[in-house]
């Protein structure tokens, strides 16, 4: 299992040229479409577990078992707080026993609930407009466990690589109207996350991103614009 050690930050008009002076290479771009789901009192997501379809694959993003203490000390410590680390479950079955354990311990018990009334939600197409919408038919589990899509984008998505310091660089740019850029490395679980770090540092530092800010990602800026009390709960719980 992998964790992704990452970095967003401002995407700017110069990026591309600052890109090409540090012989940052260019290795693909595509479209890419989300999904994300959550129960209807976002236990997941409230917990800090995001789970998304991505085209036809489901993924889950979660913390990692270590603490951010274990990994700096003294110096680099404030770049470091830039950074998220998230662990990446790409199998289905253990994505399913995951988000069961989730919300096993959710005082809503969701999974104790009965059954929804009527059809069960199942993964379709949400219009920014009335996002949670049901609409279309696919993958039954997610409404046997009562989740719901509540937020589906597409990101237009040009990756670089800076391959001396073993980064990726991705410039996202949402069909909602955000972009942003994002440094990012992956480390097998239990590997030195510190390391990821430095390598981020470094590459930011290329990028002439001297000022240590907290930049926005898609989903704080889609969660705002669309679902604002979803997002007004998840800052009360510092998860955004
Ligand atoms: C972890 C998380 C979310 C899931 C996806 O987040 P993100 O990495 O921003 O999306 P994307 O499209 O770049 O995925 P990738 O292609 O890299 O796998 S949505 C919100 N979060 C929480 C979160 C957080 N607390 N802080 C930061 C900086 N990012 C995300």
């Amino acid at each position: 299992m992998s964790v992704e050690v990452e970095r967003k930050f401002v995407c700017d008009a110069g990026m591309w040229k600052r890109l090409e002076e540090i012989g940052a290479v260019c290795i693909g771009q595509r479209e890419i479409h989300d999904q994300y789901f959550d129960t209807p009192d976002f236990e997941l997501t409230l917990r800090d577990t995001w789970l998304r379809k991505r085209e036809d694959s489901w993924e889950l993003k979660c913390p990692p078992a270590v603490g951010k203490t274990q990994e700096t000390s003294g110096e680099g410590l404030e770049e470091a707080s830039l950074c998220s680390r998230y662990k990446e479950i790409t199998s289905l079955p253990e994505i399913q026993s995951r988000v069961k354990e989730v919300l096993k311990h959710c005082a809503g018990g969701s999974l104790n609930a009965d059954p929804l009334p009527g059809p069960l939600v199942t993964v379709g197409q949400v219009s920014h407009e009335e996002p949670g919408g049901p609409e279309g038919v696919g993958d039954p589990w997610p409404g046997e466990l009562n989740l719901r899509c509540f937020a589906e984008f597409t990101t237009a998505r040009r990756s670089f690589t800076l391959q001396e310091e073993g980064v990726q660089i991705d410039l996202d740019q949402a069909d909602f109207g955000y972009t942003v850029g994002e440094i990012e490395v992956l480390v097998q679980e239990g590997e030195e996350v510190g390391s990821a770090l430095e390598k981020i540092e470094r590459a930011a530092r290329r990028l002439g991103l001297t000022r240590n800010l907290r930049v926005e990602g898609k989903m704080d800026v889609y969660l705002q614009r669309f679902c604002p009390e979803h997002y007004v709960k998840l800052q009360r719980a510092h998860v955004l």
